[in-house]
Parts: C-alpha cells; structure tokens; sequence
C-alpha cells in the first residue's frame, strides 16, 4: 500500500461521484492524502461540496479553467491555505454536444475553440500556474482517452483534443522535470459518467471492451483511481511524460 501521509492533493474535474476526479480522490485520501477541490461553477457547488465534506477537503472553490482570474484566485488559496503542496489531479473535458454526434467535418471552430480550451490548453494553463507552489518530487495527473490516436465514432473533437493534450504533457515534462516535478496522463478505457454520456452511442463502446478487451471487462473508477495514486507518488518517480492506459489492456488489440 502507498503511504501519502503529509502529501497535499489538489484536484480538478469532481462534477459527482461518478466522476474518475472522484474515482481518485477517494483513492488518494484512502492512502492518507490531505485533499481539496474545485469546481466548474455555481450549478455544480451544490455536488461538490458534500463530496469535499466527505473526503476532508481542506477547501473546496470556484474555478472555471477558462478563465484566468479564477486559476489565480485558486492558486491564491492555495498558497494562504497550504503554502506549497505536491500533487495537482487535472480530470476536465468538455465538448458541445452537436459535435460528438455529427460527422467530424462539421467540426464548428467554436466548437473546436470551445473543446481544445477546456480539454487541452487547460493543463498547460494550470501546469504554469501551480507549478511554482508544488515541492520538489511533485507530480501532476491527467485524463486521457484512446480516441487521440484511432478514430472512435462520434468522439469527434475530443480526438484532436486528446492528441493535443497527451503532446503537451510530453512538452510540459520537459519544463517541469527542470525543477524535479513530474507529469503523466492515464489513458482510461471508457466510463459511464456525465462526461461520457455525451458521447453519442457511448453505451456501444462499453460493450465493446466487454467483449473485446483482454480482460474482457470495463475499468472502473477506482481501476484509475489506483494508478493515479501510484504515478502520483514517490513509487513512479522515474516515469514522467507518459500516456498509461487502464482500459483492461483494449489499446493492445489489433
Ligand atoms: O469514459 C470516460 N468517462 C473517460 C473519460 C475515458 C477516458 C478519459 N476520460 C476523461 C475525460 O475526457 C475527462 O478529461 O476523464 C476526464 C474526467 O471525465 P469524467 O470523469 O468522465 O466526466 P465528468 O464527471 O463529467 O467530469 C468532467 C468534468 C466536468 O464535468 P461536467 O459534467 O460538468 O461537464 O470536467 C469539468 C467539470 O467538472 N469541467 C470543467 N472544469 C473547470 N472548468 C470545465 C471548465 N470550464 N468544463 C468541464
């Protein structure tokens, strides 16, 4: 078992609890990690909350990673509430709906601007804000998914921006590790979450892996809740800039 005893976790991307944030917050704190959390916006106060109560959170606040105010105003907390802390779990995504059910070419540029903000650039945003605030042997996790590399029906531009997502943490490795912080992104098989459930026959994917997969099963959210713990820790201290799937070995098919 992985001891995080005296480790600070902050965590973004808790929507319910059927989130994969939620999946590994719980997982962190069942190995002794202090947590505390964001959230999007005012609708999802109310879900958030209870959960950070659940969980200890030392604080839970605002922040919508489009907006820059809001990632300083939490790096602010951070600093009052923590000073420094080590690890940063970044578990966001979001595409307009008519884009992950129409054909991919036509992908709006709204919805193409819209999808890569929140997904994509998000990390680097919150990597250049938090970093200077995490100690030395800090790590960052994000989500990603299989669709970055092969075409998955109706994934659509969550695809693109997967792909940029995992090459900017191949980039931001290289900026972090100068200062001894690591970043990895878990490539999860699917889930049936609020984030998935907008994905246009999502249900037919689950299947797949059912029957498919290797070990013939979906992954859950403590399945990625388990290897965020240990790429986030000491134990995975010589893996930086990696994608790892968790998706019941599916990605190794031909
Ligand atoms: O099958 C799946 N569920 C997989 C999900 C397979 C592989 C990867 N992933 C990824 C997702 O793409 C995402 O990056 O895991 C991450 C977490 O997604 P989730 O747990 O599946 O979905 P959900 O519980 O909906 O959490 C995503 C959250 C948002 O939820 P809503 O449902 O409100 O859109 O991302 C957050 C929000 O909490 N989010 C934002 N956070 C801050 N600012 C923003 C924003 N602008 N937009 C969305």
């Amino acid at each position: 078992m992985i001891d995080l005893k005296g480790k600070k976790a902050l965590i973004f991307g808790v929507a319910n609890k059927r989130s994969i944030a939620y999946g590994i917050a719980s997982q962190l704190k069942k190995a002794g990690c202090e947590l505390a959390f964001t959230y999007a916006g005012e609708a999802l106060k109310k879900r958030v909350i209870p959960i950070s109560e659940e969980l200890e959170g030392k604080f839970c606040v605002q922040c919508d990673v489009t907006k820059d105010d809001d990632i300083k105003a939490v790096a602010e907390k951070v600093s009052k509430e923590w000073g420094k802390f080590d690890y940063l779990v970044h578990s966001v995504a979001f595409a307009p709906q008519d884009e992950l059910k129409n054909k991919f070419i036509e992908t709006t540029r709204e919805g193409f601007k819209t999808a890569l903000d929140i997904s994509a650039y998000s990390l680097i945003a919150l990597a250049r804000e938090f970093s200077p605030l995490m100690n030395e042997g800090g790590s960052i996790v994000t989500m990603t998914y299989h669709g970055s590399t092969k075409v998955i029906k109706n994934y659509n531009i969550m695809g693109v921006a997967k792909a940029a997502l995992e090459c900017s943490v191949r980039y931001l490795a290289v900026d972090l590790g100068e200062r001894g912080i690591r970043i990895n992104a878990i490539s999860a098989g699917p889930i049936k979450t609020l984030a998935a459930a907008g994905v246009a026959g999502f249900r037919d994917i689950l299947h797949v892996i059912e029957e498919r997969s290797p070990l013939h099963r979906n992954v859950t959210i403590e399945d990625v809740g388990n290897t965020a713990v240990f790429l986030l820790s000491d134990a995975a201290r010589g893996i930086t800039g990696e994608i790892v799937y968790v998706d019941s070995g599916y990605n190794i098919l031909g």
